[in-house]
């Protein structure tokens, strides 16, 4: 029987700003790609909402996070019979203190965030940063100190100043890159002696499924090529980071929720360890520092002829070898499975029969996430990060806003079970577990607040209504007692 957590394991939460934070036209910030998303639901798609020159509108499922193709000429536009939920979130603009007050009040040591970069650099290519836009971040740190939290940084959670989209085709170009790093410098050079733990990139490896945030026609090629460009970005901020910061950690983020093969017919066996090759051709180039021997194959599954198609610079393959990453973080919510003819990318994922599903569908599988858990750490050899986890659940309040969320807690008892066995039994190091959210706020897939993951509850409808009051459920001091016992409640 497994025990306790290594003793300075690292809890806490994990959000995204798009997602969270609201205040989108405050202090200065600019606006982003997300900001011109619609909200949905799982029978209806949210969308991104565009003008062609022609003054046509197109709702692109969803342009500049997605497989579609967008002209050229359109451009953003908001259209005032829509809801937008990146502009008021869940407001943490105005909450932070009352909700880093309570994470705190669950015995959190480390809290996840991203930064908007549109809120330090509000377009991009300003020459000096946003000094309001820093200042936030600073209060947001300041408030994590107080109560000994310490901030894990993402540098860019799948987003990007808007005009860096329509202007350069996002991280198709390489004028990207570098005002990705310029950004990152800034972020170092402001935060670098108050934040230890940095993440450069969201679940990169979601480009090979949804394309590059920020890319018109994100698919074949351009997929590829954005990649080379995010996994340079990216090696280049370790580089600086390490050098600016002694001391430093860096990771990217990947979705690793697994997959299996669907029978054991040798061909399903091996169709799917070709789809699982699909995540490790990111995994493995950003943490081992150079594209693995299968590249060529995988990118000829997209209609590419190899890595010789991709357009590198000289000096690429010293930086990819420089900016390898300290440490392996990942997303883990399910568990998928695949079959020889079945399509790439398979995200929904075929019918496991053993496993049972949230409401959205996603098979709850905590045993696969011991299974990744050793799975990277034979490929890579470096600490992993569990970065995101957590059950999106229909809640139902009281009257008093109350949520007995038992489903919740059994969803995160088994997985931090799971966790805990491949720590201390298989000995696979792993840093910490932020869990994904700790407050609800509001869906990426699906733009809803009714997908809720929180521990803490919102006052907030799908459309942005509610007195956005918090109050913890039933799994908030579930999982303060876990914390507090670093683990070893999980066998009570
Ligand atoms: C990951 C993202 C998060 C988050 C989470 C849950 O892919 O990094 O931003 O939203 O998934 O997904 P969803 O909100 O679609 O349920």
């Amino acid at each position: 029987m497994t025990q306790k957590l290594p003793q300075g394991f690292l809890w806490g939460g994990a959000t995204a700003d798009f997602q969270y934070e609201g205040g989108f036209n405050e202090g200065g910030r600019g606006p982003s790609t997300h900001d011109y998303e619609t909200n949905g639901s799982s029978t209806n798609p949210r969308y991104h909402t565009l003008k062609t020159s022609e003054g046509k509108i197109i709702k692109a499922r969803s342009s500049f996070i997605d497989a579609d193709s967008v002209p050229m000429d359109a451009k953003p536009v908001l259209l005032s019979n829509q809801y937008y939920p990146s502009h008021k979130a869940v407001d943490f603009y105005h909450h932070y203190k009352d909700d880093i007050r309570l994470m705190a009040g669950m015995g959190f040591n480390v809290y996840r965030f991203s930064i908007a970069w549109s809120r330090i650099y509000p377009t991009g290519e300003e020459e000096v940063p946003n000094t309001n836009g820093l200042k936030f971040y600073d209060n947001v740190i300041s408030e994590l100190e107080k109560y000994h939290i310490q901030p894990l940084i993402t540098i860019c959670h799948d987003e990007l100043p808007i005009n860096l989209a329509v202007k350069y085709d996002g991280f198709n170009s390489r004028k990207v890159v570098d005002l990705y790093v310029k950004y990152a410098k800034t972020l170092f050079e402001h935060f670098g002696k108050r934040v230890k733990y940095w993440i450069t990139f969201n679940e990169i490896n979601a480009i090979r499924g949804f394309g590059p945030t920020g890319v018109h026609e994100s698919t074949g090629l351009n997929r590829y090529q954005a990649a080379h460009n995010m996994f340079i970005a990216s090696a280049s901020a370790v580089k600086l980071g390490h050098k600016m910061m002694p001391g430093s950690q860096f990771g990217a983020m990947y979705a690793l929720s697994t997959c299996y093969p669907r029978t054991c017919r040798p061909e399903d066996i091996l169709a799917n360890q070709e789809e699982l090759k699909e995540n490790w051709y990111f995994v493995d180039t950003m943490g081992r520092g150079y594209y693995p021997n299968f590249a060529d194959e995988i990118l000829q599954h997209h209609g590419i002829k190899g890595l010789r198609e991709i357009k590198m610079e000289s000096e690429d393959e010293l930086i990819l070898n420089q900016g390898q990453l300290d440490y392996i973080a990942f997303s883990y919510y399910r568990s998928t499975t695949f079959k020889a003819g079945d399509q790439w990318f398979n995200v929904g994922g075929k019918n496991n029969p053993y496993l049972e599903k949230t409401p959205w569908g996603w098979g709850i599988d905590p045993l696969g996430l011991r299974y990744t858990m050793n799975m990277v750490y034979d490929r890579i050899q470096k600490p992993l990060f569990i970065v995101e986890s957590g059950m999106g659940a229909v809640d139902k309040p009281d009257e008093n806003n109350y949520v007995e969320d038992d489903y919740r807690i059994n969803y995160l008892k088994k997985h931090l079970l799971a966790m805990a066995d491949a720590i201390n039994i298989d000995k696979v190091p792993c840093l910490g577990f932020t869990m994904w959210a700790p407050i609800d706020l509001v869906s990426l897939s699906t733009g809803e607040m009714k997908k809720r993951y929180g521990v803490i509850y919102v006052d907030m409808d799908d459309f942005g209504h509610g007195t956005l009051e918090r109050v913890p459920k039933k799994s908030y001091n579930w999982m303060k007692h876990i914390i507090e016992t670093n683990g070893a409640a999980l066998h009570e």
